[in-house]
């Protein structure tokens, strides 16, 4: 059996990874369409050695569409996503728009594929910063029952999408040239230099960022888990890096979590600083797995460990994670 698919937000770098992932993972693809704004139609997109057209994304789109991955912003996805789940999709939707929503799940299959059966249409893709820092702790979590989390990030470019990226290079551009930079996306330079911001500032003094991991990791894992956050921008192109504390009910020691995360889904360990072995965004760029390293024992606390994710922001962050989402409807027939 094959499935008429729709990428929304072709165009974009998340759009692009989750067509060539379609390809690499031999998705059951019947009839796929791209769709985009008015600006952007006829724009060539190859999928598989042929060439496709895009097509605008409107009312009458989705009509012989099974799954749509929208990869797009809220704002459109907000428009947009009823009028395809009305026509007869189901929406995996990459933006924050509907991820909160009491009847949306929140989906990272390899935590808690189960969510997928209550789904209405919509079906969220959770931030990057959350599927990577889950991945890991959901096993543990199990085992343990995690009661904190302290997170600080450092989040590459891609992240903010072709722009950063577009934007770290004319940076680096610049200053080769001995010219003065220019900074649009970002309120500072981000060459040579750290941003302790992401997305905007709320209320409370935490950035939206900030407070996605906080409210998606409970959504996702536990309601009861308390979660803190730092969101950090650093000049590096793809890979997001996160130094993770936990602290657990039960006593918890280093071997046991290292032989766990050897065993789970998704991870890979790579821990030895014998011979300074550890994840580092350039090393895990186009790789699946959420990698794991520097675990060791938090001594503050009764029960606590610190460890190092990594992991890449485009893939296992965004495209892959909503690929593996449609993968896991077929798998359990709930398409
Ligand atoms: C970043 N995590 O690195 C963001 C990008 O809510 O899907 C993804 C934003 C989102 O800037």
């Amino acid at each position: 059996k094959t499935y008429n698919i729709a990428v929304v937000g072709p165009l974009g770098l998340v759009g692009r990874k989750v067509i060539d992932i379609l390809v690499e993972r031999r998705f059951p693809v019947g009839d796929i369409k791209f769709l985009g704004t008015s600006k952007n139609k006829n724009k060539k997109v190859e999928f598989n050695g042929e060439s496709i057209l895009t097509e605008v994304a409107k009312e009458g789109a989705f009509m012989d569409v099974d799954i749509a991955f929208f990869c797009v912003d809220s704002s459109i996805s907000k428009y947009l996503a009823p009028i395809a789940v009305k026509e007869g999709a189901i929406v995996i939707d990459n933006s924050s728009a509907w991820r909160m929503d009491n009847n949306v799940p929140l989906i990272i299959p390899e935590v808690n594929p189960e969510d997928l059966h209550s789904h209405r249409g919509i079906i969220s893709n959770p931030n990057c910063s959350t599927i990577q820092m889950l991945v890991p702790l959901k096993p543990l979590h199990d085992i343990y029952k995690i009661k904190r989390i302290v997170v600080s990030t450092y989040q590459s470019v891609s992240g903010t999408g072709k722009q950063g990226m577009e934007e770290l290079n004319n940076q680096m551009i610049d200053y080769c040239f001995n010219v003065p930079m220019t900074s649009s996306v970002y309120p500072h330079q981000i060459l040579f230099n750290v941003l302790p911001h992401i997305d905007h500032f709320l209320e409370n003094g935490y950035t939206k960022e900030e407070m996605k991991m906080v409210n998606e990791t409970k959504k996702i894992l536990d309601e009861n888990i308390k979660v803190t956050a730092t969101t950090v921008r650093i000049p590096v192109f793809i890979g997001h890096s996160e130094s993770v504390n936990i602290e657990t009910e039960k006593p918890i020691k280093v071997e046991d979590v290292i032989n766990i995360l050897e065993k789970a889904k998704g991870v890979k360990v790579i821990d030895d600083i014998k011979s300074n072995s550890y994840p580092m965004p350039i090393h895990i760029q186009g790789k699946d797995e959420v990698f794991v390293g520097r675990i060791r024992k938090d001594f503050s606390i009764e029960n606590g460990i610190n460890m190092w994710i990594v992991a890449d922001n485009l893939r296992k962050g965004a495209a892959l994670n909503s690929v593996q989402i449609a993968e896991t409807l077929i798998e359990r027939n709930i398409l």
